[in-house]
């Protein structure tokens, strides 16, 4: 997808914030730096990235979080609205009702693609387009278009060597069309030449909508160019093409931040078809996995839970039974995808193979379990060979799957032991709970 480096940078950014166990300044600095980086790197504009994340910096710095939302909670989504404001804001939609839109940009944009692909997508909300090839200057520019049109079965008119009158005959001509849809001519640069053929195309068609188009590839250029079209001709929305092809685009995307205008279309492919609504929260979702953030705040909430706290509690004080290993694998197992869930927590590394424990034999376990003693349970280190017989004949399992058992729970009190021992003096307790996130 595009922007993938982007937005891999900015989750993992983000990422590391809801594995904090609190956000001070210190931490939103750092995350300052990541995002001005990742953003930097996609190409969008310096002034923007200072803009906006002295803007972020600011809300979460002081900004009271609403009641119930915890500070890691307020940063993530003051980076989200944030992010969506500056992508954008609004979702782009265009009117569905009769009217004249004209598409401006320079050489290979992809405007003519993209007239192509608003006219399809007004058949597909029921309009009647039409398509006007107001490219005299290119050779071969009006076959291209009647070629487009033939395709998607949307008529065309495209003669002539003068684009203001080509323009003036396709209106006469289209007078029961919905929507008209004018190609320009691109240039190298918006020339002086580009300018006053622009200005007369638009005098002529005094279109409802001035789209811009430029492709997502297109680097620092791309806000000043845009700033240059808006004062040329005024643009009412952006196109923003080639988005499949690259993994910059922060420019081009940004670049309606500085025009005032909303991005209306993105097109991620060549083919007709490859053009969709652009709609920023659905963008930055997808860009930094906020679907994702969400849930692994609301994760790393539960990790504070009463139970597993307990059994915290249990296991550093030395008092580690075996039903507290087995309850802590359970309640581990339950917060899903573990391998996310573990790194969110700075500073805690589980027993190697602890996590790895299969739902089968946490079944025989359990099993095994039922079929001791209560002595045997709180303190497994009276279970020799003749009572791991027992257990197991008693409970229809191998010998072998209880002796597993034990040494899981050996292995894992031994490493309890040592991170206990050392971090349980006084006050040790109160360290492991804030690297839990929790407050004491
Ligand atoms: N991958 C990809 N290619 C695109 C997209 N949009 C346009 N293109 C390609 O970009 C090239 C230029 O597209 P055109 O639509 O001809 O661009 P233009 O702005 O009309 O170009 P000029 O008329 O020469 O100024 C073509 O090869 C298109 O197939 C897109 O969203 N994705
Ligand atoms: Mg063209």
């Amino acid at each position: 997808m595009v922007l993938d480096k982007l937005g891999e940078s900015l989750s993992n950014a983000l990422r590391k914030i809801a594995g904090r166990g609190f956000v001070d300044k210190a931490v939103v600095d750092e995350f300052i730096r990541d995002l001005q980086r990742a953003l930097l790197q996609a190409d969008v504009d310096v002034k923007l990235v200072s803009t906006l994340s002295n803007k972020i910096r600011d809300k979460v710095l002081n900004e009271k979080p609403a009641s119930g939302i915890t500070v890691k909670e307020h940063m993530i989504k003051t980076v989200y609205d944030e992010l969506v404001i500056f992508l954008g804001r609004e979702t782009g939609s265009v009117e569905l009702k009769k009217q004249k839109i004209l598409l401006v940009g320079l050489y290979g944009s992809g405007k003519t693609t993209s007239s192509a692909k608003l006219a399809k997508f007004f058949v597909r909300k029921g309009l009647k387009p039409a398509l006007v090839g107001c490219d005299t200057f290119r050779p071969a520019a009006q076959e291209q278009i009647i070629q487009l049109g033939s395709q998607i079965g949307v008529p065309v008119y495209a003669q002539g060597s003068d684009p203001s009158k080509t323009a003036e005959e396709a209106i006469k001509k289209f007078p029961e069309r919905d929507v008209i849809i004018f190609d320009s001519a691109g240039r190298n640069a918006l020339d002086v030449e580009l300018a006053d053929e622009l200005k007369r195309l638009k005098d002529s068609v005094k279109p409802d909508e001035i789209f811009l188009v430029i492709p997502a590839e297109m680097g620092q250029a791309a806000g000043k160019q845009s700033e240059e079209f808006a004062k040329l001709v005024g643009i009412t929305g952006v196109i923003v093409t080639k988005m499949d092809g690259t993994a910059k685009g922060g420019a081009a995307l940004s670049s309606c931040a500085i025009v005032n205008a909303p991005i209306k279309f993105i097109g991620v492919g060549e083919k007709v078809d490859e053009f969709e609504n652009y709609d920023p929260k659905r963008f930055v979702s997808r860009l930094i996995g906020y679907g994702d953030l969400q849930s692994l705040v609301e994760k790393a909430e539960e990790i504070k839970s009463p139970e597993l706290m307990k059994s915290a509690e249990n296991m550093m004080s030395g008092k580690y039974s075996l039903q507290d290993f087995y309850e802590q694998i359970e309640s581990i197992k339950k917060m899903g995808p573990l391998k996310q869930v573990m790194q969110m927590i700075p500073g805690l590394k589980l027993p190697d193979g602890m996590l790895d424990v299969q739902e089968k034999q946490m079944a025989k376990w359990k099993i095994a379990m039922e079929s001791m003693t209560k002595k045997e349970k709180s303190d497994p280190s009276i279970i020799d060979n003749s009572r791991i017989k027992r257990i197991a004949s008693g409970s229809g399992l191998k010998d072998d799957d209880v002796k597993e058992l034990i040494k899981h729970y050996d292995r894992t009190k031994k490493m309890m032991k040592m991170m206990g021992g050392k971090n349980l003096k006084r006050g040790g307790f109160a360290q492991l709970a804030k690297q839990f996130g929790m407050k004491m």
